[in-house]
């Protein structure tokens, strides 16, 4: 049965493709690491939390588009259709451990809510959310007109985040926050400090921008939204969850 609750400023997080997956192996989920996410965050929605997730590509979805460009340069739709198809088994993995531990996901593609890589309409979404399933979106990749697009699932979270009034965005990464260049977690990311970050000389295979564009998106949305965009590591999101500080707030 449906449980009707409402919409409560849902927590949006981002389920990073660094701790999702192995980055630096193809197609490989990091079963680990999305089973613990799923025991922190099947927690926080027992308390009456609403959530909303999305999740990135990591090792499937950048990989994917990354392979079919080495292989033929542009992407035809046969390519697009198998990233489309790697990225909903990545979901299907992520959803089965989260179902497991007792959250009700409901999958969405974006390339079934997007007509372009900025523009998607969220409606089935929020009546999921109001009526208590866990909606659950991801980085995809679509067809338009000018050719193939890819969606950041980094937009997706706070294009997400401003259309249901939340007041939180959490994005999970493979590090317990934004680190300096001496590797230190830096307590808070503003425009004027964003000259301390460190970005690592040779990310992981990644078509949609690394850290470097999740920082800049972040820092323009918080400009004029009153969210809270946080940065953390898994055990920074539980600590976050149950009411702690951890990791990286981006803020003005
Ligand atoms: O990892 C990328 O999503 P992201 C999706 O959130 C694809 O940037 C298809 C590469």
């Amino acid at each position: 049965m449906l449980t009707g609750k409402g919409i409560t400023h849902p927590i949006v997080v981002k389920l990073g493709g660094s701790i999702v997956t192995r980055k630096d192996e193809p197609y490989t989920p990091n079963k680990e690491a999305i089973d613990k996410l799923a025991d922190i965050l099947s927690s926080y929605y027992r308390s009456n939390g609403q959530l909303i997730l999305v999740h990135g590509g990591g090792s499937y979805g950048h990989y994917a588009v990354e392979e079919a460009r080495k292989r033929k340069g542009v992407l035809d739709t046969v390519d697009v259709a198998q990233v489309q198809k790697r990225m909903l088994e990545l979901s299907v993995i992520i959803a089965s451990s989260l179902i497991e531990h007792g959250l009700p996901v409901s999958i969405h593609p974006a390339h079934t809510l997007c007509k372009s890589e900025n523009d998607c309409c969220f409606d089935v979404i929020i009546e999921d959310l109001s009526n208590g399933l866990v909606p659950m979106t991801y980085g995809d990749i679509i067809v338009t007109d000018k050719g193939y697009k890819i969606i950041s699932g980094d937009d997706l979270t706070l294009w997400l985040a401003s259309t249901t009034g939340s007041r939180r965005v959490i994005f999970v990464m493979d590090q317990p926050g934004v680190l300096d260049k001496t590797g230190k977690v830096m307590e808070r990311v503003t425009p004027q400090t964003l000259g301390e970050v460190g970005i690592a000389k040779k990310e992981s295979v990644d078509v949609t921008g690394g850290i470097a564009k999740k920082l800049e998106s972040a820092l323009e949305f918080v400009v004029d939204h009153d969210v809270e965009v946080r940065v953390v590591g898994i055990e920074g999101l539980k600590e976050i969850l149950s009411g702690g500080k951890a990791g990286t707030v981006i803020t003005k």
